[in-house]
């Protein structure tokens, strides 16, 4: 049997804080679209007759029916495929959720909290999902495989714990007890980063995502599993640290950070050195791939305060001020910036 295993696409997500850049959210939910186009249409290609969607399908406060109705259009497509949702915590099975309330295809198979076991031919799929925003019910250990012989499969959203102490607000499974249970193969969601039994996310949230994103194909053939991944994600988000000691002015900046080779990639740049000028760059006048810019550059420090220029006696008097605590660093490094750019001109 043939299957695809995919999880934590957030359909809808709002993105609002990966950019600076206004048009960001949007660009990146069409880009959800694709992802998870891609991955039907991996499964018309190679008549995938799975397909394991292992929870944060969409984001519970921001998803719209159209969107709703996008994903059980192209469910449509995949008529022979069965189709396996448990639902995970940005996509819980409440009652006011889509998951209730909607007409979904009938190859559409959604869990709850309880546990259920499918049997389709050879096939045992177990599973379950959230009935929350947070869960911790201990539902695996519930399961017992009662046909070895079978291919038997897990799908649920959960955070594998490594330790003895199992707790924690996300459905924490013990590896131990999963391991133990003998399954086949475990689908899982929650985490983003992909990863034994998690595929990661479908597409990267953003720069604490870092690399290439998509989904699991996997075939199973005489209980012998072969998995590969496919990528689904035409992007990845990249951070690079840019020095700009050597750069006297803001054009000369944005003429710099317009060169460099972005290609296709997403990326938040750190600027850091020592900064010459006054950096209050207008992100309109950068190429479009670098979303975010962040300043973490320090003040050029050659000043001399032991002369009797009005610079000197400037800076003196400021330095006074933050000995007396009668103005903050913060405000300390604005005023002597701007002394220095009015004193040196
Ligand atoms: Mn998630």
């Amino acid at each position: 049997m043939k299957f695809i295993h995919l999880a934590d696409v957030h359909f809808d997500a709002p993105f609002t804080v990966i950019s600076d850049r206004a048009e960001l959210g949007q660009i990146r939910r069409l880009e959800q679209r694709s992802a998870f186009k891609k991955a039907i249409d991996f499964i018309k290609e190679n008549k995938v007759d799975y397909l394991f969607i292992s929870g944060d399908l969409y984001e519970q406060d921001y998803v719209r029916k159209s969107t709703i109705n996008y994903i059980n259009d192209l469910f449509k497509e995949i008529k022979d495929t069965r189709i396996f949702i448990s639902p995970g915590n940005h996509d819980p099975y409440i009652n006011e959720s889509y998951y209730s309330t909607f007409n979904w295809e009938s190859n559409v198979k959604i869990f709850t909290q309880d546990v259920e076991k499918v049997e389709i031919d050879d096939v045992n799929i177990y599973g379950y999902g959230f009935n929350n925003y947070e869960m911790n019910l201990n539902q695996l250990e519930k399961i017992n495989i009662d046909e070895k012989d079978k291919i038997n499969i897990l799908v649920s959203h959960g955070t594998i714990i490594e330790s003895n102490e199992i707790n924690g607000i996300y459905n924490p499974i013990s590896a131990n007890t999963l391991k133990n249970k003998g399954f086949d193969y475990v689908a899982l969601g929650h985490i983003h980063k992909r990863d034994k039994y998690y595929p990661g996310s479908l597409i990267s949230m953003g720069f604490d995502e870092l690399g290439e994103h998509g989904f699991i194909y996997g075939e199973i053939i005489n209980k012998k599993v072969n998995t590969q991944f496919i990528k689904a994600d035409d992007r990845e988000f990249k951070e690079l640290d840019f020095d700009i000691s050597d750069i006297y002015s803001e054009d000369e900046l944005i003429e710099k950070l317009n060169q460099i080779k972005t290609e296709n990639n997403l990326y938040k740049i750190n600027l850091i050195g020592e900064r010459n000028f006054i950096i209050n760059l207008n992100i309109k006048l950068i190429q479009k791939n670098i979303i975010k810019i962040k300043n973490k550059t320090k003040l050029k420090m050659e000043i001399k305060e032991n002369n009797n220029s009005l610079k000197g006696i400037s800076i003196k008097q400021l330095n006074q001020k933050l000995k007396n605590n009668e103005i903050d660093k913060n405000k300390y490094d604005k005023i002597l910036e701007l002394t220095l750019k009015i004193l040196n001109n």
